[in-house]
């Protein structure tokens, strides 16, 4: 007798006819497999799926290209088919479930003739923990494949953990033949269920990550109870070697996965990393909130990776990997062969060639690594890898910080009054669009909690949900904005930013342990200029009173800005946001 997971697979090759079906058991050697099939055998484009990098500088590391067309996420192609558009609410695309069904049954039949259907079971979370859910995806490409295996708890225990059982979580995965016009990311939220064809790339095709960790499990925790957050979580060591714990929401290609492997500016202090870019986040008995991180890998922006920036990344890249290191869309110094993108250390070689392959110069006007290039790296392989990282109760968490890339306005780093006050910190939260989807970039968008292109369901209930979890908290977490990106009059970043932002999360780490004061503002708690540790900085008095400063008439804009966004909500909004929108109108009178 077929188990309901042989069923299912045995449909859905029915439908796409794939030539073989292959099991993966997660192993090393078949990651090595699958990535000599790539290298040899299967091509995207005109690329052969993986290239061989220096081995002896990148320890099995590969380069991958992508289809040119398919570079970033698509959220004009993204969906989420709940039966009514109400429930999907303004901030996601709809689709009737049955007309997207139909629709996506047309794609994709036939579409793996020719190629093998890869079978990846996984786990999301730590096997232990109560909140773990398993998971099959089924996928045409071996990039996806091993891409997976890094990223997830990928084996055949999970297959035989599903058993005979039908609560798994399904993702049906095939890169169709690239055609935009036939590239659909759908979701379908009371099924638990991922149907995506036409994309390769990270967040269209690791259906593990933004489509079922955040869209579906952000609907099934406004169910359950609980959150599932587009955030870092991150231990912070003081010298006394007291650890806090914080999670922290930026939207993509704003610095989080920087964050999460922060190397100190301050002495003292240490970032221990438990996630880069999704939490779980529930409440535990003793009333506090509990973080766990799904995932078992960074999908992380190449460019601007170095060891001055980064040098916990670089160390991690460059380690002798149990798991291979995927590059895609890098650029490769053919001289040494290695990857090379805008930023790293060094000066710029001689003889690149750019991330689709050309011939590329420093004259051109192009980059020769994509901007939204990328590396996918086990989180075992970081060494600010944290002991909690494989706890799975989670850690409990002392802080939320909710920020976003803002050349102005935003300062650098302000506190809520309470949560509820938080909560609409977080709703009126905008971002300067990125390289990470496709979209115009540098442009001011509204992005609450950096979820507005994740959140599974009507962001006006999503906000009710924020406030029904802090209800239940007795000791929730303090809420505070940051910054790292505001600039001066002639477009530079005034903050250094990466391990100098610990200089920040020592007075918020001060702030929760009622070590400092702050500062009272109409948008909230600033610090006091004395509290701040900035020894060995050099930034004048004016470019700093800039990042604190709080003037009215561009906060009164900002504001009606907010306004507009929110009323497309309607009801949905609960009327607690709406209490904290006039007092804000009102003190900035
Ligand atoms: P996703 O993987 O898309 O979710 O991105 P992320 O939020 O993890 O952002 P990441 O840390 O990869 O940083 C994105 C870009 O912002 C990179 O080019 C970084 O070099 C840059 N960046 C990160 N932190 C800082 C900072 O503190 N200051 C400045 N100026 N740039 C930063
Ligand atoms: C993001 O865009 O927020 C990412 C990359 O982390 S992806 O996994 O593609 O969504
Ligand atoms: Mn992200």
């Amino acid at each position: 007798m077929a188990t309901p997971l042989e069923k299912w697979v045995e449909q859905q090759a029915k439908l796409t006819k794939p030539d073989n079906i292959y099991w993966c058991d997660g192993s090393e050697e078949e990651a090595h497999k699958l990535i000599e099939i790539g290298t040899k055998y299967e091509k995207i484009a005109e690329h052969n799926i993986f290239y061989e990098l220096n081995q002896k500088a990148w320890p099995n590391a590969y380069l991958h290209r992508s289809h040119p067309t398919d570079v970033a996420r698509t959220e004009q192609l993204t969906f989420v088919c709940h039966a009514d558009k109400d429930t999907a609410g303004p901030n996601n695309n709809w689709m009737e479930p049955n007309e997207a069904k139909k629709l996506l049954t047309k794609i994709s039949d036939g579409c793996m003739r020719g190629r093998t259907m890869y079978v990846l079971p996984y786990m999301m979370g730590h096997p232990d923990s109560p909140y773990a859910k398993a998971c099959v995806q089924l996928t045409d490409v071996s990039y996806v494949a091993v891409s997976m295996r890094i990223m997830t708890r990928m084996g055949e225990k999970v297959a035989e953990k599903i058993g005979t059982r039908t609560d798994f979580v399904r993702g049906f995965h095939s890169v169709g033949d690239f055609d935009p016009n036939k590239r659909f990311i759908m979701h379908f939220p009371d099924e638990d269920f991922v149907w995506s064809v036409g994309s390769g790339y990270g967040g269209n095709a690791l259906l593990g990550k933004k489509c079922f960790s955040l869209r579906i499990a952000s609907w099934l925790g406004y169910h359950e109870g609980w959150l599932a957050e587009h955030m870092v979580i991150i231990g912070i060591e003081d010298p006394q070697g007291n650890i806090t714990y914080i999670t922290a929401a930026m939207p993509s290609a704003c610095g989080k996965t920087n964050l999460a492997m922060l190397e100190s500016a301050l002495p003292g202090y240490k970032v221990w990393t438990i996630g880069d870019d999704i939490a779980w986040l529930n409440s535990g008995a003793d009333g506090r909130l509990y973080a766990i991180n799904p995932e078992v890998g960074l999908f992380g922006v190449a460019p601007g990776t170095s060891m001055k920036t980064n040098p916990n990344m670089v160390k991690a890249l460059k380690a002798d990997n149990f798991y291979p290191t995927l590059f895609t869309n890098a650029a490769l110094d053919v001289d040494t062969n290695q990857p090379w993108w805008e930023g790293m250390d060094g000066p710029v070689p001689e003889n690149l060639l750019d991330w689709q392959g050309k011939a590329w110069n420093r004259t051109q006007n192009t980059k020769a690594a994509h901007p939204n290039s990328r590396f996918t790296i086990s989180i075992y392989n970081s060494p600010t890898l944290s002991k909690e990282f494989d706890n799975p109760a989670g850690v409990p968490i002392s802080a939320i910080l909710l920020g976003g890339r803002r050349t102005r306005l935003i300062p650098l780093v302000a506190e809520a009054f309470n949560w509820q006050h938080g909560v609409f910190l977080g709703a009126r939260s905008g971002s300067e669009t990125t390289a990470a989807a496709i979209h115009q970039v540098g442009v001011l968008r509204r992005d609450p909690m950096a979820m507005i292109p994740f959140c599974g369901y009507n962001m006006g209930d999503y906000f009710g949900h924020w406030l029904n979890i802090g209800r239940k908290l007795t000791r929730p977490p303090r809420i505070f904005s940051v910054n790292w990106f505001r600039v001066d009059d002639n477009g530079n970043f005034i903050w250094p930013g990466f391990g100098e932002n610990i200089r920040v999360l020592k007075w918020i780490v001060d702030r929760v342990n009622n070590r400092v004061g702050a500062q009272e503002t109409p948008i909230g708690l600033v610090p006091h200029q004395k509290d701040l540790d900035l020894e060995g900085l050099n930034i004048s008095q004016d470019k700093l009173d800039k990042l604190f400063e709080v003037s009215p008439q561009p906060w009164q804009e900002e504001l009606q800005d907010v306004g507009k966004f929110l009323s497309q909500f309607g009801k949905h909004i609960p009327s607690e946001i709406w209490h904290e929108y006039k007092s804000l109108a009102r003190d900035l009178r």
